[in-house]
């Protein structure tokens, strides 16, 4: 019968115990000798792991400039997207900004990256001189590119994401005449979907790699660290899904939450089992119009909205990630650092479409945009299955519970259905 094909997500975690396992024998049990040491962690683990993240880092520009465009052109229609499209827009743009300022306080309460010492690890510097130091109203004025090529030759994220916004905006608001450059985006952001996810199947081979060539460094000394980091993602993915989410949906719309989440559940299990937003559209918009009353006519444009450019579980793992690896790489952040990462995975969730893992690719443009070695997330990666499927949960679940709210603004819940009185 049909082999069922194991997931790349369920290979790459497989590929992070066995890089574990090869990195702790080669650390406490193979004496130390020239072949093991030089050839192997420094050369094959070395060259691999580099070449791997390299390539990762060689799509975020296109990729993300590719998906801000198409993002932007979806959205940016301000005819089309009228009243009930911009007080969405502006919803899912504050959910996430919320999410990830929930996510950097849980990170710097628990700090999992504190004790691991990750400095000896060569990394490649990505800190670009004229950020470093760099006051308050220069850091503003900066991300206005004043040369689009120069930023795209830099991979300077956030002249990036400013430009292809606008960019985005202008084709919506210019109708036919520019189709074939509209389909250019839209055709070039495929190419690039397509080369993401060809480089992401090598992502086990690259995986073990740098997950041994660290074990092989640095030992046991690493897995308390990363146990300290899945806990603090799960524990703000909680708070925003049971917190701020029942919040808003009691405070903005007065409906009661419990029955929300009662009735909500399968579509989250649905969006935890398959980790992909885009697959839980059908499903989300069927039970919130079955089960809670939400008329379609909102739910149809909000929810596909929602699954590309809201992605509130996603960015609350790249503020924790961030967090985890300026610790371990011992490199300080500063409020400016911060509202910069806010700023960065806020409008990179713009983007991404929700597919599995398309958080660790943008995750590489938010430890771009604050100088944070991309090697930190060869450890993050290992661990992302599990993160990857409880996060497009609460991604969807913001999606729904801003649907629900700017449906009853519209008068367009059906109070009866929802309280099951008919
Ligand atoms: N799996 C993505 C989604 O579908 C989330 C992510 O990769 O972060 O929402």
């Amino acid at each position: 019968q049909k082999k069922k094909k194991i997931s790349l997500t369920t290979m790459i975690f497989i590929a992070l115990l066995a890089g574990a396992l090869a990195g702790v024998i080669i650390n406490y049990v193979i004496p130390s000798n020239y072949v093991v040491d030089d050839i192997i962690v420094q050369g094959v683990f070395y060259i691999v792991g580099q070449g791997f993240i390299r390539l990762m880092r060689m799509l975020v520009v296109p990729l993300v400039f590719c998906s801000i465009v198409c993002g932007s052109m979806a959205v940016g229609d301000t005819k089309k997207l009228g009243s009930v499209g911009v007080k969405t827009l502006i919803f899912y743009l504050c959910t996430t900004a919320l999410a990830i300022t929930v996510a950097l306080t849980i990170a710097n309460i628990f700090n999992p990256g504190k004790g691991l010492d990750m400095s000896q690890i060569q990394v490649t510097s990505t800190v670009s001189e004229t950020t470093q130091s760099m006051s308050m109203t220069e850091t503003l004025l900066d991300i206005i590119p004043v040369n689009i090529f120069n930023s795209l030759s830099e991979g300077n994220m956030l002249q990036i994401i400013v430009f292809a916004l606008i960019l985005g905006v202008i084709l919506a608001n210019m109708g036919d005449r520019v189709d074939i450059v509209k389909n250019f985006f839209g055709q070039f952001n495929d190419i690039m979907m397509e080369m993401t996810m060809a480089v992401m199947k090598l992502a086990p081979i690259g995986v073990f790699c740098l997950i041994a060539k660290t074990f092989a460094e640095i030992g046991f000394e690493v897995f308390i660290p990363l146990l300290k980091y899945m806990f603090c993602v799960l524990l703000a993915l909680a708070v925003q899904c049971f917190v701020v989410y029942l919040g808003l949906l009691k405070i903005f719309s007065g409906l009661n939450p419990f029955i929300f989440i009662k009735n909500f559940f399968p579509v989250m299990a649905f969006a935890f089992s398959t980790s992909t937003s885009n697959a839980t559209i059908p499903m989300n918009i069927d039970t919130l119009a079955e089960k809670m009353g939400v008329s379609k006519k909102i739910s149809s444009f909000t929810i596909p909205l929602g699954a590309t450019i809201n992605m509130d579980g996603t960015s609350i793992m790249q503020g924790v990630a961030v967090v985890f690896t300026a610790q371990a790489f011992g490199i300080p952040l500063d409020m400016m650092d911060y509202l910069t990462v806010i700023g960065t995975a806020t409008l990179a969730s713009i983007g991404t479409a929700g597919v599995p893992s398309v958080g660790l690719i943008t995750l590489t443009m938010v430890f771009n945009s604050v100088g944070l070695p991309i090697e930190g997330i060869a450890l993050i990666m290992g661990i992302d299955r599990i993160l990857d499927m409880t996060r497009t949960a609460v991604n969807i679940t913001g999606d729904a519970v801003c649907t629900t709210i700017v449906a009853s603004w519209n008068k367009a819940v059906d109070r009866d259905v929802y309280y099951r009185r008919k």
